[in-house]
């Protein structure tokens, strides 16, 4: 059985999504906001994050795209992601590093801009430059859903999934439709998705 520490409108809900989706039974752990967490928790997370999941082996794994490849990768059967050998796997693999990478880290500078400069009047500096970021991230993913129904491949993915997260995390989320067409086009079909309006009903993260 998997174990899940997850917490509301954090990385746990692609998790969650993730689990959801494949049809895996799991146990969820909601994991307070604290600056001075258990050991056993850092020991599990070093860096007092969500989500951390803990595999049917005992093992533990954190960072929210490894999580999710592995968890395409252990139940096939739930079409999470292509398939290793097929053309599209290229894509999904790029797209979800680039949104872990770029996207997500720009996030965590605008909701802790205090971490990211040692000079407290420099924090609106830091969280501009953050949007910033995260504009140039949506705009070269609008570019590459052009003409496509999917940011991968012809069907739902984890990557489609990473995206609405991340779109919900805008600050600025009502500049979407107008600046970027193709994420608004995928992101107001998925937040109809059953599986995400269920899980929104727990992680509010956009309004019902
Ligand atoms: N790179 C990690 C980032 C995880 C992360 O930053 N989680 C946030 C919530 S979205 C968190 O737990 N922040 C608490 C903190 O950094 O103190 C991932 O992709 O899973």
């Amino acid at each position: 059985m998997y174990k899940l520490y997850t917490r509301a409108n954090t990385g746990g809900f692609v998790v969650e999504a993730a689990l959801a989706l494949a049809g895996v039974p799991f146990d969820q752990i909601d994991v307070p906001k604290s600056a001075s967490p258990d050991q056993a928790f850092l020991d599990i997370s070093p860096l007092n994050q969500v989500p951390v999941l803990i595999l049917p082996d005992g093992s533990s794994m954190t960072e929210s795209a490894a999580i999710c490849i592995l968890l395409a990768e252990r139940h096939p059967e739930a079409g999470l992601a292509p398939t290793a050998s097929s053309s599209a796997r290229a894509d999904f693999l790029r797209w979800m590093t680039f949104m872990s990478s770029v996207i997500y880290p720009a996030d965590l500078r605008f909701y802790y801009a205090h971490r990211y400069t040692a000079d407290p009047s420099g924090m609106d500096a830091v969280k501009e430059a953050a949007v910033a970021e995260m504009d140039r991230g949506f705009a070269i993913l609008d570019a590459a859903l052009e003409g496509r129904d999917w940011l991968v491949g012809d069907r739902l993915s984890l990557a489609d999934v990473y995206l609405v997260m991340l779109v919900a995390w805008h600050p600025e989320i009502e500049k979407v439709p107008s600046a970027w067409p193709n994420i608004e086009r995928l992101w107001a079909g998925l937040r109809e998705h059953q599986v995400m309006r269920k899980l929104n009903a727990s992680h509010d993260m956009w309004p019902a």
